[in-house]
């Protein structure tokens, strides 16, 4: 995806020395008491959680949705070793509304096995040259060097991010992949919330949300919790077991939704900077008021009052983190991405720990940023790899060792 670069108007800061000096919200402060009874805290989660409903992404709306779920057959693939499917998921009753269609790989195994579920950026197919997989019929981004013009999918751009989806070296760890378009749920551009989920939660007379409900940020992280809906009645697959994977933009929709629905059992964000793990109030990097004027669509419209005055801001990111606490969660960072924040990357981890040590566990195992390719693997896991914003192999390794360790 095209990064939006600094324009005239308003200073990036690269220089930890610019950094200014903030002071962040402690997610055990309630009311002025600290909180030390683990008990307490599931009441103070609620009121961390409704603070990011109400000033960052938005509220979900409860309106119960009837899923209606249509599996293709399990086909065999990579020699047999494992197998591939999609389910179209609707959300209504018309086969002309909006629905999504998953992507599945479970390995034949005889349990049921814990999969990864991430969204992708650019179709289903894109994720591997399987030719099997359904061209994506939705909008899409348009990419002159993939050939993408039009907002529509190509045959040529089968595998075009495979880099990004070790199909089938995750299939050889034990775990099943799933994975949807982001696209689905929400066609990544501001057309004030026409297409997409949005609509069908509207009041009689609602054209668009309110400003403290969801934009599309919200939109991915909810197709995720419907996807997770599907597989706990998928006879293969451990819902119990479910680690969520999101990059980037997605790496927030992934936090975000795990932060909301405590079934997901494990959470990766990978590079997922502003408005996902990194702290908003460092200034470093991509800022609030950069976010909210390149994607105006992504955050719920209060979130924009915090536009250069992160200060004023209820929560920081860490609280996010926190949120996932006392379950496994992983924060990855690559050392040239300063426009994701690396070190608010890890500042955050570090502090959303004290919630987990009082639940119980270790949180994060170290105080200072480790050096690079040095992953820790404690409740809170981290690393920070050599290279650019991307998803690697390097990347999903460690994904997978933490997986290993906290789910098995
Ligand atoms: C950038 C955006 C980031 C990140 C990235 C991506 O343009 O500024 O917040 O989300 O896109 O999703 O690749």
């Amino acid at each position: 995806m095209t990064e939006i670069r600094p324009s005239e108007y308003e200073e990036i800061i690269y220089d930890e020395a610019l950094v200014p000096a903030y002071t962040l919200p402690d997610p055990l402060v309630h009311a002025g008491e600290r909180i030390v009874d683990p008990q307490i805290w599931w009441q103070q989660r609620q009121t961390i959680l409704a603070l990011f409903e109400q000033h960052v992404y938005g509220r979900t709306p409860s309106l119960p949705i009837q899923l209606r779920a249509q599996p293709s057959i399990a086909t065999p693939v990579f020699g047999g070793s494992a197998t591939r499917q999609e389910i179209v998921v609707a959300f209504t009753d018309r086969d002309d509304g909006p629905h999504m269609t998953i992507l599945l790989y479970l390995p034949i195994q005889q349990k049921p096995c814990p999969i990864f579920l991430g969204l992708n950026f650019y179709g289903n197919h894109t994720i591997n040259t399987d030719p099997g997989i359904t061209l994506t019929m939705q909008w899409v981004a348009d990419d002159l060097a993939a050939g993408l013009v039009g907002h529509q999918a190509t045959e040529a751009t089968r595998g075009m991010q495979a880099t990004r989806w070790p199909v089938e070296h995750i299939l050889e760890r034990g775990y099943g992949l799933a994975t949807i378009y982001y696209g689905d749920l929400d066609p990544d551009f501001d057309d004030q919330f026409q297409n997409g989920i949005h609509p069908l939660f509207y009041r009689e007379g609602q054209l668009q949300p309110d400003p403290d409900e969801w934009g599309a940020i919200g939109a991915w992280a909810w197709g995720l919790s419907r996807a997770l809906d599907y597989f706990a009645g998928h006879p293969a697959i451990d819902h119990q077991r479910v680690a969520l994977i999101g990059h980037s933009r997605l790496g927030k929709a992934a936090l975000w939704a795990g932060a909301q629905d405590q079934r997901f059992a494990l959470v990766i964000s990978n590079n997922s900077g502003c408005g996902g793990a990194a702290l908003s109030r460092r200034h470093f990097g991509e800022t609030v008021a950069r976010i909210n004027t390149s994607f105006p669509h992504w955050f719920c419209k209060t979130f924009h009052h915090y536009n250069n005055r992160e200060d004023e801001l209820p929560i920081d990111q860490h609280m996010l983190l926190a949120l996932i606490a006392p379950r496994p969660l992983y924060v990855a960072s690559a050392a040239e991405d300063l426009w994701a924040d690396p070190r608010g990357e890890f500042l955050s981890a570090k502090h959303a720990s004290p919630v987990y040590q009082l639940l119980g566990t270790e949180g994060l195992a170290t105080d200072a940023m480790p050096v690079l390719a040095q992953p820790i693997m404690s409740r809170i896991g981290y690393h920070i790899r050599p290279g650019q914003h991307d998803v690697t192999g390097y990347d999903w390794e460690r994904f997978m060792d933490f997986a290993d360790l906290q789910l098995l």
